[in-house]
């Protein structure tokens, strides 16, 4: 049987980690995968999440199984936090998921369960994993514009015309901030266009919001999410504790679905824990448990928010630093979009040549479109990314 398998294509993403692993040049910058460094390269556990983790030692009694949907009081805090008061309640149906990326996954499966026709648009790029998630369970996707190559901002008009040719019933996937892999998000207003549009066409709204605090702020980052959910008959959320809470190999996200018609909400929960019993029935539990604890007691969420905000703040000063130094080189203002850009990743909109010889020359590992993780530079390496982004002519 096994020789009918064929073999699959690599993550590009987690393929570069591993070159950049393997590159003994004592110089070289990762500036590859999405994971937040401090100044030294370290990507260090979050101080509140090291205090609930003994606090939990301490207090925890028992392994035994937890419920389909995982805890409880976890999906409480999460909607809490993503969603504050733009929702009553009873709207929300939620269930705990290994990471944001099972989020997306059972996201996807709820859409082709409640209906098969259903096509899911994606914005124009996207984090590569929603298109071979899509690709693999067979669903049909439609791309959109979101990125101009020449302002490296978004492509407002560009993703408006596109989205006109949604039907009803079609699935419009969209990040919830700090987008990957362009780092160019929507304003406030736009948001509002495209939830006018989205409304017009009858077609459903899925929000993937992986990095809330790492752009704006944690109440700035979940504005258009919030908008959605209190302006759409329904939608889905896909959220992660990843990185806002720097726990990527514990795996915790959530899965929420939000039907204005409360009489849905039965049904939705029902549904979502169907789909975690066919696929892992129980969701992991450690890291869902660390964040409810910390979001739970204010002592821990005061320091969690603080420690968040020194994240953000360092990534905001790393931009700023970038592109002014790219000015005072390129004596352009060309690079002001990466003081623009939010989040992590900012594509620089450069060739696979300049990428390549970004790494081969200097040493400098970027995924090949040209995104680059903001969280690998430090103060003394700015300068020296800047140099080489001028050097090859980007
Ligand atoms: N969605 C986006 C856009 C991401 O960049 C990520 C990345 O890490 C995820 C979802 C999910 O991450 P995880 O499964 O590690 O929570
Ligand atoms: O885009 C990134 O770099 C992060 C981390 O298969 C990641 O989202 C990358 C690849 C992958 C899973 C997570």
């Amino acid at each position: 049987m096994f020789e009918l398998l064929k073999e699959q294509p690599a993550d590009k993403i987690l393929m570069l980690m591993q070159a950049f692993r393997e590159d003994p040049r004592e110089t070289k910058i990762d500036l590859g995968v999405g994971v937040y460094k401090d100044a030294n390269g370290n990507t260090p556990v979050m101080r509140a999440v090291k205090a609930a983790e003994k606090l939990w030692w301490e207090q925890e009694t028992t392994k035994a199984y937890t419920g389909l949907a995982g805890d409880p009081a976890y999906a409480e805090a999460m909607i809490d936090l993503v969603l504050g008061d733009a929702v009553p309640r009873a709207a929300v149906s939620a269930a705990a998921t290994p990471g944001g990326t099972g989020a997306c996954r059972q996201g996807f499966d709820l859409v082709r369960m409640a209906n098969p026709a259903a096509r899911v648009w994606v914005s124009d790029p996207t984090w590569p994993n929603h298109l071979s998630i899509l690709k693999h369970m067979g669903m049909e996707r439609v791309d959109y514009r979101y990125f101009d190559e020449e302002t490296r901002g978004v492509d407002f008009d560009g993703m408006m015309a596109d989205l006109a040719g949604v039907k009803a019933g079609d699935v419009v996937l969209v990040h919830g901030c700090c987008h990957n892999p362009t780092g160019a998000n929507l304003n406030l207003a736009q948001w509002r266009e495209l939830v006018a549009l989205l409304n017009a066409k009858g077609a459903i709204p899925m929000v993937d919001i992986a990095y809330q605090g790492f752009g704006d702020g944690l109440d700035e980052d979940a504005a258009g999410v919030r908008l959605i959910a209190s302006s759409v008959p329904e939608c889905i959320i896909a959220a992660s504790c990843s990185k806002n809470f720097g726990i990527y190999r514990e795996r915790t996200g959530l899965l929420m679905t939000v039907a204005q018609d409360t009489a849905k909400q039965k049904l939705n929960q029902g549904t979502l824990n169907y789909l975690n019993r066919q696929n892992y029935s129980f969701p992991p539990d450690h890291g869902a448990r660390l964040v409810t604890l910390v979001l739970n007691d204010p002592g821990l969420r005061a320091d969690w928010a603080a420690e968040l905000e020194e994240v953000r703040l360092s990534m905001l000063g790393l931009r700023e630093q970038l592109a002014s130094e790219l000015q005072r080189l390129s004596g352009s203002d060309r690079f002001g979009f990466i003081a623009q850009h939010r989040g992590m990743f900012s594509r620089l909109g450069a060739t696979p040549e300049q990428v390549a010889r970004l790494r081969d020359e200097h040493a400098i590992y970027m995924v090949g479109d040209s995104r680059l993780n903001i969280a690998g530079l430090n103060k003394t390496t700015v300068p020296i990314l800047a140099r080489a982004i001028v050097d090859v002519g980007i």
